[in-house]
């Protein structure tokens, strides 16, 4: 790697003195001293100033979403997702527990690879965040308003969520696609017994457009290869789906070795439009299926779950027209779209080749019927009859492909570190600039969609090493931003990343940043233990469960002290903060805690649980600076034996 990056290195120094033919210093990206001034001022954001867009780049197995700003790799906020976080309480406290009860139970982590943002018109439209979780399959949605976790759906019949969770082009479906193909149903077989009777799962999860809930429309019952990643059609190709496949040797052991055999694999092409209208008309069969459908609501403050138990499959072979296979060079994992939709890459990270298939000669193929044989009954089509072009030698291991508003197409490469630029319909390489290092995917703001912004691409880098100041044998990993507005792509920011970025997604920040909410509204507070004023602050023991109702507001709890408790009761403590100022929040922390603290913003409740299990007099605090007076934000609880017949009393000040 090391020898990798010099020798890269050394290329672009020795052509920028070519271009330049000017001398000074230069950095260790081989970048001349004035350039380098120069992409400081193109990334630089004054105090106070804005950013031009949002990234939202996936935490991998963080299982989280983080926020950025472009140009300035700022990051802004990290929106707990699949996994606990005790910064906020979220999937600590009672009202948010519910989103992680899966059909295996409650799942406290995920690995989140794939955001998504909603589109209109096949215009990103900035009202929701769709992402998924590969280890349990789950899609969530995070809602732009509160930049919040609002849903998890779990999606039966699969395992390995990772073909997912991609928008059509007017948010119709979440589309997620199983990567391990199991047997459907799962039931005890030989795990030898994989050649047709495992299947891989594609699910089609409809969005509803006033409010966002999703729900399973149909699963599509494909063959038992691996579907690895997946893209809408648009435009001219609206209506359609294209997932990349692997393992169509359907291999069950040592795929390293046995998923390589086949010198094509496929490029599943779904008319999804016929498959609806099949629906529509009554097709497919409900089978049982469990798996839970959890929904976060932001007037009650509180998620429920519920669990579903039949779904609707489809064996595609019963839908004429539905799934045709097309032929595809070498263990493809990106599968990518152009904005126009005529254009389907499909990126075989074993073939040295880029492979570029028509939508127009697809179409055309199947009219005329031209057929290369059938794998399980669907059709499969001539690789010469749908090959728009291939990009040749283009590098080493092609991993994904995103497109700019010119005609260019721009694909990460893995082995050889690089991104390359190339061009739509002349197949031509235009440029290629060196990623540090081993780089997977690639965005360019509202490069899945019709409307890509080609101003920057940012790659997001497996591999750290000597980026920044070493913290030891764990590293965060790396992006790095370029300039792609000109010939060249220009190289202008290094910043790290939390977890592992697999895929971002990015929106002009004007489209998102005027429905921010600032605050939630008290009076619409719907939560069944909210309290709208502290006169209504108290205490109520229910046998040994005992609910406080509590309020916060700059710099006191009320009530602040309690007597009364005892060794072996369950104390929720649901806090209330009054607040309604916008960036107030509160926090509670009770001493000894087995689970986290809460942070409670403006107008919003929460609660925590605390099982007292010492007898004595236990302070809590709030752990959020909110104010000059925030270290006087405190209170005690008395604890008293199991036994003991003290009064429940508590107080506020002199009402005591
Ligand atoms: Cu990291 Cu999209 Cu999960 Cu490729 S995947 S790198
Ligand atoms: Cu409230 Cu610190």
């Amino acid at each position: 790697m090391k020898i990798l990056r010099l020798g890269v290195g050394l290329l672009a120094a020795a052509s920028l003195m070519t271009s330049c033919g000017n001398s000074g210093t230069k950095n260790k990206n081989g970048t001349e001293g004035a350039l380098t001034k120069n992409a400081a001022e193109q990334v630089y954001i004054a105090p106070g100033e804005h950013d031009d867009y949002y990234a939202f780049i996936s935490g991998g197995y963080s299982g989280n979403l983080l926020v950025y700003g472009l140009p300035s790799g700022r990051m802004f906020k990290e929106i707990p997702v699949f996994s606990q976080f005790p910064t906020s309480g979220y999937g600590y406290s009672e009202e948010t527990k519910p989103m992680f009860n899966t059909s295996y139970g409650f799942i406290p982590w995920g690995d989140a690879h794939h955001p998504d943002i909603s589109q209109t018109n096949g215009v990103m439209d900035g009202r929701w965040v769709f992402i998924n979780e590969n280890n349990t399959p789950r899609i969530a949605r995070v809602d732009l308003t509160t930049f919040e976790t609002a849903e998890i759906i779990e999606v039966p019949n699969s395992a390995g969520n990772h073909s997912s969770s991609f928008i059509t082009e007017n948010t119709e479906y979440v589309v997620a696609g199983t990567r391990f193909s199991v047997p459907v149903p799962q039931r005890d077989i030989s795990i030898k017994d994989y050649k047709g009777e495992f299947k891989g799962a594609l699910s089609f999860i409809g969005v509803d457009q006033e409010t966002g809930r999703m729900e399973i429309d149909f699963q599509l019952l494909m063959p038992g290869f691996n579907y690895d990643l997946s893209h809408p059609g648009r435009d001219k190709s609206h209506g359609w789906f294209f997932f990349t496949t692997y393992n169509t040797e359907e291999a069950n052991t040592l795929l390293e070795v046995n998923a390589s055999q086949n010198d094509k694999d496929f490029i599943a092409a779904v008319n999804w439009k016929k498959i609806e209208e099949y629906v529509k008309n009554g097709g497919g069969k409900m089978m049982p299926a469990e798996y839970a459908h959890n929904v976060y609501d932001h007037h009650t403050h509180t998620a429920t779950s519920t669990m579903k138990n039949e779904v609707r499959v489809i064996d595609p072979t019963e839908v004429p027209g539905a799934v045709y296979f097309l032929p595809t060079p070498k263990s493809p994992h990106g599968c990518d779209v152009s904005p126009d939709g005529e254009y389907i890459v499909g990126n075989g990270k074993l073939s040295t080749d880029l492979t570029v298939h028509s939508f127009t000669k697809m179409i055309d193929a199947i009219e005329n019927k031209k057929f290369d044989g059938e794998a399980y009954g669907i059709p499969i089509l001539n690789f010469d009859d749908i090959h728009a072009g291939s990009v040749k030698k283009a590098g080493l291991g092609p991993l994904h492909t995103e497109f700019d508003d010119k005609g260019n197409a721009y694909t990460t490469f893995f082995i050889s570190s690089e991104v390359v630029k190339w061009e739509l319909g002349t197949w031509e390489v235009k440029d290629r600039k060196p990623t540090y290092y081993s780089v997977g995917h690639l965005t360019i703001p509202g490069g899945n969609s019709r409307e890509p912004d080609g101003k920057y691409m940012f790659a997001m880098n497996k591999i750290t090493k000597d980026r920044y100041l070493p913290v030891g044998p764990e590293l965060e990993h790396s992006a790095q931003l370029y300039d792609i507005s000109g010939e060249k792509m220009e190289l202008i920011l290094d910043f790290p990343t939390h977890g592992e970025p697999h895929y971002a997604a990015a929106i002009k920040a004007d489209v998102v940043k005027g429905n921010s909410l600032e605050i939630y509204d008290l009076e619409d507070n719907k939560h069944e233990y909210a309290i709208k004023s502290e006169g209504e602050a108290r205490v109520e023991r229910n046998g040994n469960e005992v609910h406080i109702y509590m309020s916060t507001i700059r710099s006191h709890f009320a009530p602040d002290n309690i007597e009364g408790i005892k060794v072996g009761d369950k104390v929720y403590f649901h806090v209330t903060n009054l607040e309604q100022d916008f960036d107030v929040p509160h926090g509670f922390a009770m001493i000894g805690q087995n689970n986290s603290e809460l942070l409670i913003m403006p107008g919003q409740t929460k609660t925590t649980t605390w099982n007292p299990k010492k007898v004595g007099v236990w302070p809590f605090y709030c752990t959020d600076f909110c104010s000059a007076l925030h270290q006087e934000m405190q209170g005690y609880i008395r604890v008293s034996p199991k036994d003991s017949d003290i009064e429940l009393t508590w107080s506020l000040g002199d009402d005591e």
